[in-house]
């Protein structure tokens, strides 16, 4: 079964491990753990580690890694500040006096002149630089823009976001110049739309079992593509498509064929391109998917993305660095449901008085406010660690596309709630939004294969630190350091004594919160390498498991990236400081209360008995097809 299944397949064969340590899963992050280096012509994997600066990676082994988290990262020079500034308002107002959701949403498509208009604002090539015809702008830049697209229309959203978000983004990422100077213009101007081709029937969340496939032709000039494409995004009328398909590549290890993902570039006009009608969906009505069909298509050898073989990291790629635009997008979602809900909650009157004076409607309007708080604190913490160059995110890109999509759906859920009756009505303009954001929650990689990717990729990452240890301790007397650090540390825990380490650079107003999450990021530590140890490479197959040690790790990134702003906000005497405070502080507060239920839960037998119980009942169910237990009248 899809990851869990792949990664047994693909773990290494000697065992690295003696006594009780095991050898862990190999699914890797392409935050590499090590050097690739060329030797003898050969590139190689070298021995030398290089240090990972992300913050959830490090969790895993119990480590508190602050680089890219502490102080709260801001990124903006003057000149971009001032593009910025130059961009937000234009486009505000364009979608208040220009654009119609509701319309678009009724019409099922974009109306042309939200489209023209779109072109004109230069959103089609929102990061393609300004020499080829786009706006130039960063991350930050960019997330700052989709905020503004996520706050009016999610249908417009994924219609710029399929484009560009994952459209042409690996032409932007992975292309070569000639690559670059031949599609990007035409994609920036909006004149072409440009789409990523990688779902097909049988091939879901297991990206790698795509069937398409791709045939060198015998004077070695094109590739010949046949296959199709589900669910793809402007997949009606765009002109060129990102394809992943298999092709055969002669296996530099062994000498034998195999098959391996390519990644291509395809154009409508190479002929043999087709597509379906637009599909009927629950929600981003106005954004078009469509089956797409590839007959004998003649592709340039030239239009292979990066190389041939290497296109399930290109797709990857192409994801990881997309994701913490959803966050970005959806936080301006949030903002848009909760002003709706704070405007009626501050008028509506019941019971003679106005109902945000109620306990009921103050829970969930602050919770509402730090769940957005949450999201839009990781998307510009993300936007920015990539803007510095980081490559160390992918595991925080993914904890920002679900926490945001879960918490949108939680946000706007509540809103509705709040307005009762007047939520439900379609007038009120929340029903589209709720219909819009189920999605969110499924595509771009589920957040259910997310939250395994999280836990395996961290597991993985704690057992290349345990495999350092134990090959340590193969020459004591010259790694003395590292193995008396880690000895002192089991022995210390064997003992109960847990020294929590201690987060510097936060603002005193903040220490106990900043405590409360060190003591948190221990007991993590120490439940991911327990798991380790128990499981060994069986842990992939432990998914009740693993999702609870991956709500940890969303719960523990979440904590430290708003104790940062939070901090940040103090320390300039920023006018929400305060407000920042106490969110955080109850963040934080309930945040370790999860994260102990979800640690213990991995570590409890009654826990344990409980999920064998859910999977005998799940079975139960799968068996017969239909509900088990009889009807309490009998008939
Ligand atoms: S597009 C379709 C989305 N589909 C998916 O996301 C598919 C989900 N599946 C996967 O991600 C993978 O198959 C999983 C891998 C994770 C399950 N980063 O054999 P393996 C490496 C880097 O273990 P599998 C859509 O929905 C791995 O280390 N590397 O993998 C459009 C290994 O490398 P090596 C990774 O068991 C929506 C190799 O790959 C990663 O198959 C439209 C093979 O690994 C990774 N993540 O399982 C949205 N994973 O060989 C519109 C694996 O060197 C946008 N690897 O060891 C909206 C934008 C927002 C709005 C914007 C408004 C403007």
């Amino acid at each position: 079964m899809f990851v869990t299944s792949k990664l047994v397949r693909a773990l290494p064969k000697p065992a690295l491990f003696k006594e009780n340590l095991p050898i862990v899963c190999r699914l890797q992050s392409t935050a590499a753990q090590s050097k690739t280096v060329e030797k003898d012509g050969h590139k190689e994997k070298a021995a030398a580690q290089e240090v990972n600066k992300s913050f959830v990676m490090n969790l895993f082994k119990g480590a508190t890694m602050v680089d890219q988290v502490i102080p709260y990262p801001y990124v903006l020079d003057e000149e971009q500040r001032e593009t910025l500034e130059m961009l937000v308002d234009p486009t505000e107002k364009f979608f208040n006096e220009c654009n119609d959701a509701a319309l678009n949403d009724s019409l099922e498509k974009v109306a042309d002149d939200t489209m023209e208009g779109l072109k004109g604002l230069g959103a089609f090539g929102l990061q393609v630089p300004t020499e080829l015809g786009g706006v130039g702008l960063t991350n930050t830049q960019y997330a700052r823009m989709v905020e503004i697209v996520g706050g009016h229309d999610l249908g417009v959203g994924i219609t710029l976001g399929a484009h560009q978000s994952i459209g042409f983004k690996a032409i932007l990422i992975c292309g070569n110049e000639e690559q670059k100077a031949k599609y990007l213009p035409s994609v920036a101007s909006g004149e072409k739309l440009h789409v990523f081709c990688l779902t097909e029937p049988t091939s879901g969340s297991d990206a790698g079992s795509i069937r398409s496939r791709a045939v060198l032709s015998e004077d070695g000039s094109h590739y010949i593509l046949n296959g199709s494409k589900i669910w793809i995004s402007n997949g009606g009328f765009a002109e060129i498509f990102t394809v992943f398909a298999q092709t055969e590549v002669i296996d530099k290890k062994t000498g034998n064929k195999r098959d391996k993902v390519t990644a291509f570039i395809v154009e409508r006009a190479f002929g043999g391109v087709s597509n379906g009608a637009p599909e009927k969906k629950m929600g981003i009505k106005a954004s078009n998917t469509a089956e797409v069909y590839f007959e004998d298509v003649k592709i340039p050898v030239e239009n292979v993305l990066s190389e041939v073989g290497a296109g399930f990291k290109v797709a990857m790629e192409v994801l990881n660095n997309g994701r913490f635009g959803m966050a970005a997008a959806l936080s301006g979602t949030m903002r848009y449901s909760i002003k709706k809900a704070l405007d009626f909650a501050t008028t509506r009157t019941q019971f003679g008085r106005r109902i945000d004076s109620f306990g009921t409607i103050q829970e969930k309007l602050a919770r509402m406010a730090m769940y957005h708080y949450i999201t839009e604190s990781m998307a510009f913490m993300i936007s920015s660690n990539m803007d510095s160059g980081s490559k160390d995110y992918h595991l925080e890109a993914a904890i920002s596309k679900v926490f945001a999509s879960e918490a949108a759906w939680t946000v706007t859920d509540e809103a509705i709630q709040i307005m009762g009756g007047m939520g439900f009505m379609k007038d009120t303009g929340l029903e589209r939004v709720m219909r819009d954001l189920r999605i969110f929650r499924i595509f771009e990689g589920t957040n259910d294969i997310l939250r395994l990717f999280v836990a395996l990729t961290g597991l993985q990452f704690a057992g290349a630190h345990l495999r350092e240890l134990q090959q340590a301790l193969k020459n004591p007397a010259a790694n003395m350091g590292l193995i008396f650090g880690e000895g002192t540390k089991r022995a210390k825990r064997a003992i109960g004594f847990v020294d929590a380490p201690q987060i510097e650079g936060i603002h005193p107003n903040l220490s106990e919160s900043a405590a409360i999450l060190s003591r948190a990021i221990k007991a993590f530590g120490y439940t991911a390498e327990g798991m380790l140890m128990k499981y060994g490479k069986n842990v992939v197959e432990e998914q009740f498991l693993l999702n609870r040690l991956a709500n940890s790790a969303i719960d523990l990134y979440a904590s430290i990236v708003v104790l940062s702003r939070a901090s940040r906000s103090l320390n300039l005497g920023s006018s929400s400081a305060s407000h920042e405070e106490k969110m955080t502080k109850v963040w934080i507060s309930e945040a370790s209360d999860r994260i102990q239920l979800n640690l213990t839960a991995i570590k409890s037998s009654v826990a344990h008995q409980n999920f064998k119980d859910l999977a005998a009942i799940s079975k139960e169910l799968c068996d017969k097809g239909e509900i088990v237990t009889e009807r309490p009248l009998g008939l």
